[in-house]
């Protein structure tokens, strides 16, 4: 897996140029979540494809920005379902964005989810690589090059508070339980990137990031296999939890299709156990 996790670092740098230097225009074309794509959305699936077609262990490729599965190699034995640049309407307000890998051996759930990682364009490119059984590891670009950091641990209890979601269309305990932590002292910290959003709270000693499922959206926005799952093992990885609206494990969601999505909570363990409570579904 190391040749995949080597291949991300090359494609990251790719990636973070593209944004300083292409076109921000709306290509005229959409995802298959009918979402309007930027022509930078369709340049960094492209290098991603371009990056790893060549990887024999690879077995396909599931972008966010394309229906259906690209067969690479059939003696390959990973899957991997990316989100190119996740929160791309942000580049041209100059605000972070990112890019997800969830790695996975098998049916795609889950279950089967072997190794994640995730690269952050601010103003450092940074990456977190998850695999079983370790904690989650932080490197830095320097001079073009991946420096090792540390490993990322969350605190059990933390101080950011992350409300995703149009709050007009929230459940009423979900607002009560919002609130209850801004009164009890928590930090706003929502930029409307996934990526950087998440990548503060872990870096940050905890709290919590929630995208609920709402009126608008009942199933939440966030797509299972390119966003809410990767992150749950990376939260789960660093000490912390990772659910859905039932209290269910994300780690144990299983799509029926590739874009399916889920509401989902990430988290310190305080803070998700105090949502459980919330919601009523403490085990
Ligand atoms: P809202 C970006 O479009 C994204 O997919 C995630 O990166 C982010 O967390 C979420 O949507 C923001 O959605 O509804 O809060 O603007």
């Amino acid at each position: 897996m190391q040749n995949i996790f080597d291949t991300i670092k090359k494609v990251a740098i790719k990636i973070d140029h593209a944004i300083k230097t292409e076109d921000l225009g709306y290509s005229n074309s959409e995802n298959s979540s009918g979402e309007d794509q930027l022509k930078l959305d369709v340049q960094c699936d492209y290098l991603i494809e371009e990056a790893f077609k060549d990887i024999s262990e690879v077995k396909a490729l599931v972008s966010e920005e394309k229906e259906g599965v690209m067969e690479l190699h059939d003696n390959g034995n990973y899957t991997i379902c990316y989100d190119p640049l996740d929160g791309s309407s942000l580049v041209d307000v100059n605000l972070s964005v990112g890019t997800i890998f969830g790695i996975y051996e098998g049916e795609l759930k889950g279950e089967n989810l072997v190794a994640s990682a995730y690269v952050v364009y601010g103003p450092r490119i940074e990456l977190i690589i998850a695999t079983k059984g370790e904690k989650p590891l932080l490197y830095r670009v320097n001079e073009g090059v991946f420096n090792f950091i540390s490993e990322v641990t969350l605190n059990e209890k933390g101080k950011l508070n992350a409300p995703g979601g149009t709050q007009q269309n929230w459940a009423t305990y979900h607002k009560a339980f919002i609130d209850s932590l801004f009164a009890e002292g928590y930090r706003l910290r929502y930029s409307g990137g996934m990526v950087p959003d998440l990548h503060q709270i872990l870096l940050k000693g905890g709290g919590l990031f929630s995208y609920p499922g709402t009126t608008d959206k009942p199933e939440g926005k966030l797509r299972q296999l390119f966003e809410v799952i990767p992150f749950a093992f990376i939260y789960e990885q660093a000490g912390g939890q990772a659910i859905d609206n039932n209290g269910v494990r994300l780690m144990e969601l299983v799509p029926r299709h590739p874009h399916d999505t889920s509401p989902c909570f990430f988290g310190s363990n305080s803070e998700i156990d105090a949502l459980k409570k919330a919601y009523g579904v403490s085990q």
